[in-house]
């Protein structure tokens, strides 16, 4: 799936701004226009723009409704309604008539418009979302009534925001348009090897390549095939060198950014163009103040100028395909992305079992798989991206977990070839799933959820515990999170818990640990910044262990880890 772009052939016209919503019960058909709608931003949460808890905490159907009339200079070209993200399931109709759903809150869709639409003086367009997860969903949850009341049990530690999060435009494409662009590279050396290939049903194309330095280095007469650069200008870490292959068919045109790199796992060590990289950075999320899980372009600005301020070469999308913006300022800025898939949850916490019939089975299975699908072919040509993460703390010492695992991960290598990782909360002994992967991410919360407050015998127990991974699996490992509550401004000497010099105790006596394991190739802080969760005993308005607040200001261990980052 490309992204919508205007060039001569091509349009694109944004449906941001307002929209009305009205929560609706289950059936609902947008056969009329809405009544009672309130007014809603997209992109944004729509959970935090009310004052009633309901907007909050609402479980069930919501539709989204705006009016339009398509500009009838798209009316010879195949016109689509693209969705950026909105969720969990959703339902699009054009004048009430449905033309089809999506199974996801954190990938785009599109739908064609067709032609008796365009035509149309006016095209209402109805997106209904249904916010319920359950195990037909990823994230996964179970929807519990109570006297009346719908009730939305969730296993994860992220508030359950629903809305139009990304952004939605109408575009359109000629008719034998270029439909897709897949760029594949290999070689970091002298010569490297570009293989390409074009989805158009345009049997005639020429493509161009476009170096760094805006100089042609190739010109070929053919929608796909490979060939070779000499003395390649390579993608690195805080160096987004970018290549631009421009696609010419007689009735279209499209330009596709790549980069050059090779990134492997070799020898317990993650390369990057041959080169031992050590990851340093975060588990991220989408979440801000108002907009919940809305993409907000200033926001992703400052994010990424945190990002280099804290001398971090890397982030992992915990734990959701992040809006595509993240990923191309992350090309343009040579920033490592592990991109992982919203397979969150998979773990009741309990004695309950997850991977059996009836909760996570194959029906959940096909949607992991499909989501896999979808995200490699939004995000295959970010040279950015450089592993997929197939699921975060799933129960992985359950039976059940190697069958279903050895299918997504052998799916998700037919998909790509950068390396697969899982991130884990069992301990190696247990695990019956890190085998199939490359990477392996470790997240742990000793002297947190274990031993709160007390750091005496950290160090020794985490050295154990991954020194067992490594035994075990004789795989590089990720310190995938590790990290702690903590106020801003609250200060305590001896430090305690969730105060800001525990914070940076803790994390110093993690880095200390992990320097002197070899197999460890990289250190991600949980979290960047504080986030939004569920209502609970343990959360204070929210998750609290970011390095910045939620308003992206610095705590103490921001200014610890920058400076451990700079030398490290
Ligand atoms: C880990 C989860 C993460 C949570 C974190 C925490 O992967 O989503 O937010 O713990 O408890 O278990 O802060």
């Amino acid at each position: 799936m490309l992204k919508p772009i205007v060039n001569t052939y091509r349009t694109v016209l944004s449906l941001d701004g307002y929209w009305l919503i009205q929560f609706v019960e289950d059936g609902y058909e947008c056969l009329e226009p809405l009544k009672n709608g309130k007014l809603c931003a997209v992109p944004s949460s729509l959970n935090d723009l009310y004052t009633e808890a309901k907007w909050r905490d609402y479980v069930g159907l919501v539709v989204y409704e705006k009016t339009i009339s398509i500009p009838q200079t798209m009316k010879h070209q195949r016109v689509f309604l693209r969705v950026g993200a909105g969720g969990n399931k959703s339902k699009v109709y054009f004048n009430g008539v449905l033309q089809g759903d999506h199974n996801g809150a954190f990938l785009p869709y599109e739908f064609v418009i067709p032609q008796a639409i365009v035509e149309e003086k006016a095209c209402r367009i109805s997106i209904v979302l249904d916010t319920r997860l359950d195990f037909t969903t990823l994230p996964i949850g179970e929807v519990l009534s109570s006297s009346n009341k719908q009730i939305q049990s969730i296993h994860h530690d992220f508030l359950n925001y629903t809305g139009l999060h990304r952004s939605i435009v109408i575009y359109s494409i000629p008719d034998n348009g270029i439909e897709d662009i897949s760029i594949q590279t290999s070689g970091h050396e002298e010569v490297a090897m570009v293989e390409y290939s074009i989805q158009t049903s345009s049997h005639f194309g020429h493509i161009e390549i476009i170096n760094p330095l805006g100089e042609v280095v190739a010109r070929r007469d053919s929608l796909q095939g490979s060939l070779e650069i000499a003395n390649p200008i390579l993608w690195d870490v805080h160096q987004g060198n970018l290549y631009q292959l421009i696609v010419k068919t007689p009735t279209d045109e499209y330009t596709q950014s790549f980069g050059i790199r090779d990134i492997e796992v070799k020898n317990k060590q993650l390369l990057l163009n041959g080169k031992p990289i050590y990851l340093k950075g975060f588990g991220m999320h989408e979440d801000h103040i108002t907009i919940g899980k809305g993409v907000f372009p200033p926001l992703l600005i400052r994010d990424f100028e945190l990002i280099q301020w804290m001398n971090a070469n890397s982030f992992r999308t915990s734990h959701y395909p992040y809006a595509e913006d993240y990923y191309e300022l992350a090309d343009q800025m040579g920033i490592l992305v592990i991109n992982e898939v919203a397979a969150v949850g998979l773990n009741f916490w309990s004695n309950r079992i997850v991977f059996q019939n009836g909760t996570v089975d194959e029906r959940l299975l096909q949607v992991h798989k499909d989501q896999i699908t979808e995200l490699v072919q939004r995000d295959k040509n970010h040279p950015c991206v450089i592993m997929l993460s197939v699921a975060n703390e799933a129960n992985t010492h359950e039976d059940g977990a190697f069958p279903y695992f050895s299918e997504v991960v052998s799916h998700a290598r037919k998909q790509t070839n950068i390396p697969i990782m899982i991130v884990e909360w069992v301990r190696a002994q247990n695990n019956k799933v890190a085998s199939l992967v490359d990477v392996i991410g470790v997240n742990r919360y000793l002297g947190w959820y274990s031993d709160f407050g007390d750091l005496q015998d950290v160090e020794a127990q985490l050295i154990k515990d991954l020194q067992e991974y490594n035994d075990v699996f004789q795989k590089p490992i990720l310190l995938s999170e590790f990290g702690a509550d903590t106020i801003a401004g609250l200060h305590q000497l001896p430090s305690t818990g969730f105060s800001e010099e525990f914070q940076v105790e803790m994390i110093e006596c993690y880095q200390k640990a992990i320097s002197k394991l070899p197999f460890v190739i990289g250190e991600h802080v949980w979290n960047f910044a504080d986030f939004m969760t569920k209502q609970g005993l343990t959360r204070v308005n929210g998750n609290k262990k970011g390095l910045f607040t939620r308003d992206r200001q610095p705590k103490m261990a921001a200014h610890r880890v920058r400076e451990y980052w700079k030398n490290h």
